[in-house]
């Protein structure tokens, strides 16, 4: 198998990346440049596409379930992701500052482009502050990937598809890393408002965590008790290959138990 990666850039500036773990280079390639160029951030003046064998064994794993919030503003939306984090043990004054550090371009104002690594003193342990850690080397199979995208469908989101499907896979695999506690998210794409809070329970969509036509997402990856080098080795070389879906459900009503 191959890890097949793109990423474009315009004027220095990263506009998008993806990826995929396959025997198919070929459409794989095809693919992902005409994603790279039909971004709506703009068409990119720099693209790097990537293949190489994967030497190490792949890690097959089921998809975290799919857990559907409804909120009706980015209000209610930021709400729901603190409460979230906060019952996942990580204090408040961390939870502020990495809903701060998104809002503002955790990259001097702009998007990184990867995440930012927090830990429990709201410390940043990411040793590039301008590109952040990259989870990298995963993919969803073909199976799996129908499962999904009947679910998704039957939720009445099929329009978003790509979107949820990228962004489960990632979430699947930052909670598996060892001393991940939780992850924030939103896009950083202006039209795409939506983002979640994952965690190894589950992978919490929130539709509105942004106003649309803001340039600014980004992602936080919170951590407890890590070795520094070993957890960003294992985000960005260690790869893994969902082969199941773990399921889709409603968020029950979230002021019940308050
Ligand atoms: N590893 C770490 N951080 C990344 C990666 C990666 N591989 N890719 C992107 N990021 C960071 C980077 O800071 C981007 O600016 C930010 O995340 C957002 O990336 O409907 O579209 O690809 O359930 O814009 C989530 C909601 C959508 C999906 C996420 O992210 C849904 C999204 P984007
Ligand atoms: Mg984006």
């Amino acid at each position: 198998m191959y890890s097949v990666r793109m990423r474009a850039e315009k004027d220095g500036k990263h506009i998008s990346g993806a990826e995929r773990i396959t025997d198919d280079i070929m459409p794989a390639a095809q693919s992902l440049i005409e994603r790279a160029i039909s971004h709506e951030k703009g068409k990119p003046d720099f693209i790097n596409i990537s293949l190489e064998e994967l030497k190490s064994p792949i890690k097959k794993i089921t998809s975290l379930p799919l857990i559907l919030a409804h909120v009706s503003n980015v209000s209610e939306g930021r709400t729901l992701a603190k409460k979230l984090l906060l019952d996942k043990g990580i204090p408040l004054f961390c939870v502020e500052k990495a809903i701060n550090l998104l809002e503002n371009g955790a990259a001097e104002g702009e998007s990184m482009r990867g995440a930012v690594i927090m830990d429990i003193h709201g410390e940043r342990l990411e040793p590039d502050k301008q590109r952040g850690i990259r989870a990298s080397r995963m993919d969803i199979t073909e199976d799996a990937a129908a499962e999904l995208a009947r679910s998704i469908e039957e939720a009445g989101l099929g329009q978003y598809y790509g979107y949820i499907s990228e962004a489960l896979v990632l979430a699947t695999k930052v909670a598996s890393v060892k001393g991940t506690i939780a992850e924030l998210c939103w896009s950083d794409d202006p039209s795409y408002t939506a983002g979640y809070v994952a965690s190894g329970k589950g992978y919490v969509r929130i539709p509105h965590l942004k106003p649309p036509g803001n340039p600014l997402g980004g992602r936080v990856f919170f951590v407890n008790g890590i070795d520094l080098d070993s957890y960003i080795h294992e985000m960005e070389k260690t790869p893994i290959l969902v082969n199941r879906f773990g399921g889709i459900k409603e968020l029950k009503n979230e002021t019940a138990d308050t």
